[in-house]
């Protein structure tokens, strides 16, 4: 039985992230890291935390789909889970690739369209604010949705260990290595997503700007099935499918992220504190960099909206939990070294 002293949750819905919302209550509460009774007292009062990354050089943040959350973007555990009737994880795969390319590049046109409609929250601007303050700050992001770098943080703090939607990559990564960096929406005509299609000399067509993308994520709307000769292919080898470059299930992570990763880890100075934001942890090697940080000393502080969502490992004496939204604790937890975000970051109108 996990005793729980509930502290406030933030509905991004309904915040408008005005700061003269009241402060958020920060409480310490026992949590059991097992079924066994085992109490382990977790802090969760932010004077206790900003002691310690005041004094802090060398960070770490691991992060998830719920740093994305609040910019609309869904998660693979909440609504993008399930992407019509597929099972997003199933579809993220190089099998499901080589199985039905077109249904894989729907899925992933989808998520391009969807990441160029959404705008970074305040949290990926404290943490790319952090990098900018705190040179041995880095951030290990598990998203693909390219938000961080509009939030301009800066490159060499920001590890992308799952690739990036808006990298196309040829298909025989071995062979032809080609690449490049690609915002189109869609990524080809057949990709189009299907709009409202209401009718153009209708009245409300002349107050919509633009028609209205279906939601295809919702498995009513038809969606036409494809050919590879409707897909992109290399512009190099001209025999291949460009893919996103993203990394599947069963591939390997970016050889020069694990570098990066590794060699900081592996520095002789210790890591001090490592933030987990958003991220249920189930996937490796990404949840596996929390153990990794520990066992160099890091303070280990989760911000999730679930706590359930418990770190790889399991909780620690004097671990942090703090109970919101990220684009509303990240910014707080972060102020002694970045100061209040400006106006413009925080959301603030
Ligand atoms: C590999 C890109 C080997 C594509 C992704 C060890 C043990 C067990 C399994 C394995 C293991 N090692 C490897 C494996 C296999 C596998 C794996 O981990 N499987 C899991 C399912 C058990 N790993 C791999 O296959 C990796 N590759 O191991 O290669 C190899 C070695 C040599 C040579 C060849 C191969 C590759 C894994 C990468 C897969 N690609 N993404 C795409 O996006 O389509 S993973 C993808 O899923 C994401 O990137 C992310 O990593 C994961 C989703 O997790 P989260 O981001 O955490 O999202 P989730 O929805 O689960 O949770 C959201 C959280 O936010 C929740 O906690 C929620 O409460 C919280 N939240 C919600 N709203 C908010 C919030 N928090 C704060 N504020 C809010 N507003």
């Amino acid at each position: 039985m996990v005793a729980l002293q509930c502290q406030y949750i933030y509905n991004t819905s309904k915040l408008t992230f005005s700061r003269n919302l009241p402060k958020l209550q920060y409480q310490s509460r026992k949590m059991s890291t097992s079924d066994q009774p085992v109490f382990t007292t977790l802090r969760g009062d932010l004077a206790s935390f900003h002691n310690t990354i005041k004094t802090s050089k060398r960070v770490l943040a691991l992060c998830g789909a719920g740093l994305s959350a609040s910019s609309g973007l869904p998660t693979f555990r909440g609504a993008g889970g399930l992407w019509r009737t597929h099972d997003s994880i199933s579809l993220a795969t190089p099998e499901a690739f080589a199985r039905d390319p077109g249904l894989v590049w729907q899925f992933y046109n989808y998520r391009r369209h969807m990441a160029l409609q959404a705008t970074p929250n305040p949290a990926h601007y404290a943490l790319a604010e952090l990098a900018r303050k705190m040179p041995g700050f880095q951030c290990l992001s598990q998203n693909v949705d390219g938000l961080s770098q509009r939030a301009d943080h800066p490159r060499s703090q920001l590890q992308l260990l799952h690739g990036t939607l808006f990298d196309l990559l040829c298909a025989d990564k071995r062979g032809c290595r080609y690449g490049r960096v690609d915002f189109t929406d869609p990524v080809c005509p057949a990709l189009a997503i299907p709009t409202s299609g209401v009718d153009p000399t209708s009245t409300q067509a002349r107050h919509q700007a633009t028609p209205t993308a279906l939601d295809i994520s919702n498995a009513s709307i038809p969606l036409p099935s494809l050919k590879p000769s409707d897909l992109p292919h290399c512009p190099q080898c001209k025999t291949h499918l460009l893919r996103p470059g993203v990394v599947w299930f069963g591939e390997q992570l970016p050889f020069s992220v694990l570098e990066t990763v590794d060699s900081y880890l592996a520095d002789d100075e210790p890591v001090d504190l490592i933030l987990v934001i958003g991220t249920s942890a189930q996937v490796y090697p990404a949840a596996g960099y929390v153990e990794d940080a520990r066992e160099r000393g890091a303070k280990v502080a989760v911000v999730n909206m679930d706590s359930g969502d418990v770190p790889a490992g399991g909780w620690r004496e004097g671990d942090w939990f703090f109970l919101g939204d990220a684009a509303v604790v990240v910014p707080d937890l972060v102020e002694p070294v970045i100061g209040r975000l400006g106006r413009a970051t925080a959301g603030e109108a």
